[in-house]
């Protein structure tokens, strides 16, 4: 009995387990029931019984070593890690990476010099980094103007020989640029970011983007522009928005006015976005003013033209219901991913 118990002990020691297969036969053989060490176990009534305590111990230490090869092969062959490392399927296709998609801001303006591009007009381009007289001077602020502020603008460089350098506050200085290379009649859009040291918030950010228009031509009047207004905003916006007309300032036109639609999301009747009013303010417009026709080398007793200027981001806010404008300017692929392409 006791050469057995040996015997076996040797061959449990000498037996290799090298993955989940020869786990299993090693149990099957073993450990189990019907196995070896139990087949001994059952040998021991007829152990003469001074002996039987003796045999007993040294079988149990058997049992003992062979629980615990199983229990080491387990641990090495079943842990979730070990498990996931033996079943990397070799088949299959790779996942995908997420390519990126146009953004919901480049969506909208895409969609805006579309309507304009219809209407005739070339879309012009200029540079963020701006020279404080196309900026403003040539725009006809006064120089004591409340946006010229530090507090409002972030100026580059003060005091540069060639004149102090700002981030733009507005696409107007591309209009300026056109106006200054070209000869009416001139029909441009100029859409682009735009800067302004505002206090930051979920509703205004410090970066944002513009699209502005002029047309300067023979006899242009307040009725070509608001014809154009009224053709883009209800492509834009719907068939059946209504517009309004109301007086107001800027310093670049003359007359000036803001446009407003009626609130597209609530058709008019007064929700929370249009703040129970039915109107939603969409742009600023008016006559471009004879002084900076004259700062551009235009005549304004020759030439007469309209401008205007829109936010974008807003639209998109409303248009795509996402309540924090930073959302736009965060860089995060997982706000653009919910815009596939
Ligand atoms: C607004 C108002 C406006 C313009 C922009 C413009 C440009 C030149 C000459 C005259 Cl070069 N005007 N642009 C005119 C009226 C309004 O924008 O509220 N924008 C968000």
């Amino acid at each position: 009995m006791e050469e057995a118990i040996l015997s076996l002990q040797q061959e449990i020691n000498a037996f290799e387990i090298r993955n989940a297969r020869d786990l299993e036969a090693f149990r099957h053989a073993y450990t189990v029931r019907k196995g070896r060490i139990a087949a001994l176990f059952s040998q021991l009534k007829s152990v003469e019984a001074s002996r039987r305590p003796g045999i007993g111990q040294l079988l149990n230490a058997l049992k003992l070593t062979a629980d615990e090869k199983i229990e080491a092969a387990n641990a090495a062959f079943s842990s979730p890690t070990a498990r996931k490392s033996q079943a990397i399927d070799l088949t299959l296709p790779g996942r995908r990476e997420f390519s990126g998609s146009e953004h919901p801001v480049q969506k909208v303006l895409g969609e805006m010099k579309q309507i304009f591009h219809a209407m005739g007009f070339s879309i012009a381009t200029g540079p963020e980094l701006e020279l404080d007289r196309n900026n403003f001077d040539m725009l006809n602020f006064p120089p004591d103007h409340p946006a010229r502020d530090m507090q409002d603008t972030f100026f580059v460089t003060r005091g540069n020989p060639g004149g102090d350098v700002l981030l733009r506050t507005h696409t107007s200085p591309v209009q300026v640029r056109v106006m200054l290379d070209n000869k009416p009649p001139i029909r441009v859009i100029c859409p682009g970011k735009v800067y302004r040291n505002e206090a930051i918030s979920s509703r205004s950010y410090c970066v944002f983007h513009q699209l502005e228009g002029l047309y300067i031509d023979k006899n242009v009047s307040f009725a070509d522009l608001k014809a154009t207004i009224f053709s883009f905003a209800r492509q834009m916006f719907g068939t059946d928005v209504k517009l309004r007309f109301r007086p107001s300032f800027f310093p670049f036109t003359e007359p000036s006015a803001e446009v407003d639609v009626t609130c597209y999301l609530c058709g008019g009747k007064g929700c929370r976005v249009c703040k129970k009013s039915g109107w939603l303010e969409i742009m600023g417009c008016g006559m471009v003013h004879p002084n900076v026709m004259r700062n551009c080398g235009i005549d304004p007793e020759t030439w007469s033209g309209y401008a205007f200027g829109m936010g974008v981001d807003r639209t998109v806010l409303l248009r795509y219901k996402i309540d924090d404008i930073r959302l736009l300017f965060e860089n995060d692929a997982r706000m653009l991913r919910q815009f596939p392409a």
